[in-house]
């Protein structure tokens, strides 16, 4: 059976003769010869291997020992592989500890299929930006929780974690000298349920834990809108001072900070503060969506001063795409995610020099929209999100407005107003990310080939790892 490798390598080719699996030998060596450049991928195999050894070790001595080499080559595009795995010998090469990673995941896909053929891939992100945002803030999920998405997303390539820290429901950090901020806004969530919130500790946890799997943690902190929950802490920052009551509810647009009061930037500062200091990436996401009750010009100042603010204590911004327009920072990051609003200011943001774009069409990427009609979980006001809508697409086409010169990335998204469980995050994620990451990594391979890979050698290794999903009926599940 030929390998089916999922982001599918740009360039692939298969031996006939079958690829047996690692004995422990070999796995050693190869572990042994990846720690002294990339130790992530290493740590990663050995993980793998040592929770899955009776289904990826062989005992049999039937073939001799393989050579086994491994190259880091800096010249490749970063993160960046080939591999050849073949009964004689494994070769990987790789751009940097990413690249190797991905080479590492690929070659763990390739020997779960018993009877799999040897092959080469030369595999290439085509997006530097390949992300998933999940949503702490409509329900609140921990440190296992997040981790177990990182699992998932990084096996499928995605290299940024996008957390949605704050919302009109709930506030989901510890800040560093506002303990009041999550002793009084966070425990809520849109049912009136317990919430919760991150410590610093588990923040720095789930960051290390992202290292490991190539990726980065992205927080968000949302404003000026999506802030009743800080409102309901900080009272002095609302517009009119008035103390708020915790929402547990799902509409948006009604809540915003004084966008000018002395108070509202004062705790803006210690907030984007203790998120800098504490977050490992460059960037930080500060929103700036669905704020329907104050003036454009009042918003696009409040958003040159946002900027201004996460550039003074030296990260680079992330915003949704309503902030196109103000004057962004050079080196933004803008993340597109409907074309049902605010088409003046995507042909302005058309215009913007040295901001990149994000792609997170809602159409194809949002995973909290119902896969068909009558299913239980989810929401549907940009429509269904079938398998085949998750894969078939391209942001140049999805976002015809924005010339593609200026997309970096692509981002797929689980808000959580209908999430409730950890079950209920892999049934929405699962199978559609691959289907997203595929998009943003570029795979050559056709719908048909894709739903056959997810059947043949994908979902068989969801359950045993406690991933549930969704039985999309274009899947010919096995
Ligand atoms: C729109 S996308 C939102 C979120 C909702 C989501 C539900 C965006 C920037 N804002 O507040 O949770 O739709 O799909």
């Amino acid at each position: 059976m030929p390998v089916h490798i999922i982001p599918a390598p740009q360039h692939l080719t298969t031996t006939s003769t079958p690829l047996p699996h690692l004995t422990h030998d070999e796995y050693a060596r190869l572990t042994a010869h990846l720690t002294s450049w990339a130790p992530h991928a290493a740590a990663h195999l050995t993980a793998v291997v040592s929770a899955h050894t009776d289904t990826l070790v062989s005992t049999s001595t039937d073939h001799t020992p393989r050579t086994i080499n491994t190259t880091l080559n800096t010249d490749l595009t970063a993160e960046s592989f080939q591999l050849t795995a073949t009964r004689d010998h494994i070769a990987l090469t790789a751009a940097d500890q990413a690249g190797a990673f991905y080479a590492i995941n690929a070659l763990i896909q390739a020997l779960r299929t018993p009877g799999v053929e040897g092959f080469t891939a030369h595999s290439t992100p085509t997006y530097p930006t390949r992300g998933v945002m999940l949503d702490l803030a409509r329900h609140f999920f921990g440190v296992d929780t997040i981790t177990s998405v990182i699992d998932v997303a990084s096996a499928y390539g995605l290299n940024r974690l996008h957390l949605h820290l704050s919302d009109d429901q709930g506030w989901r950090i510890e800040i560093d000298g506002h303990p009041a901020l999550t002793e009084r806004a966070s425990a809520n969530d849109v049912d009136g349920g317990a919430g919760g919130y991150l410590t610093l500790a588990d923040y720095e946890a789930i960051q290390e834990y992202a290292a490991a799997h190539a990726m980065i943690v992205v927080p968000e902190i949302d404003l000026p809108g999506h802030t009743h929950a800080l409102q309901v802490a900080y009272p002095q920052v609302s517009p009119n001072g008035k103390p708020r009551e915790p929402y547990a509810g799902i509409d948006v647009g009604f809540s915003w900070v004084h966008l000018t009061a002395d108070a509202t930037w004062e705790l803006l500062d210690d907030i984007v503060g203790s998120l800098a200091r504490t977050t490992h990436g460059e960037y930080l996401h500060v929103g700036g969506d669905e704020v329907k009750q104050v003036s454009r010009p009042e918003y696009e100042q409040f958003m040159g001063r946002l900027g201004e603010l996460v550039a003074a204590h030296g990260k680079k911004l992330v915003v949704w795409q309503e902030a196109a327009g103000s004057p962004l920072p050079q080196g933004t990051q803008v993340q597109y995610w409907t074309h049902e609003f605010n088409q003046d200011n995507l042909a302005q943001l058309a215009t913007h020099t040295g901001v990149e774009v994000i792609a997170s069409p809602a159409y194809h990427t949002y995973l909290d929209l119902k896969p068909v009609p009558d299913f239980p979980l989810g929401l549907t006001w940009a429509g269904l999100v079938p398998l085949r809508a998750a894969y078939e697409w391209t942001p140049a086409a999805a976002m015809p407005v924005i010339p593609s010169r200026m997309i970096t990335g692509v981002e797929t998204c689980l808000w959580t107003e209908t999430i409730r469980t950890p079950h209920d995050i892999m049934t929405m994620l699962l199978p559609r990310l691959p289907a997203v990451a595929s998009v943003a990594w570029g795979s050559p391979v056709d719908y048909p080939q894709f739903v056959h890979a997810i059947a043949t050698h994908h979902h068989t290794w969801w359950h045993p790892n406690g991933w549930t999903h969704y039985p999309d009926p274009d899947v010919p599940w096995q």
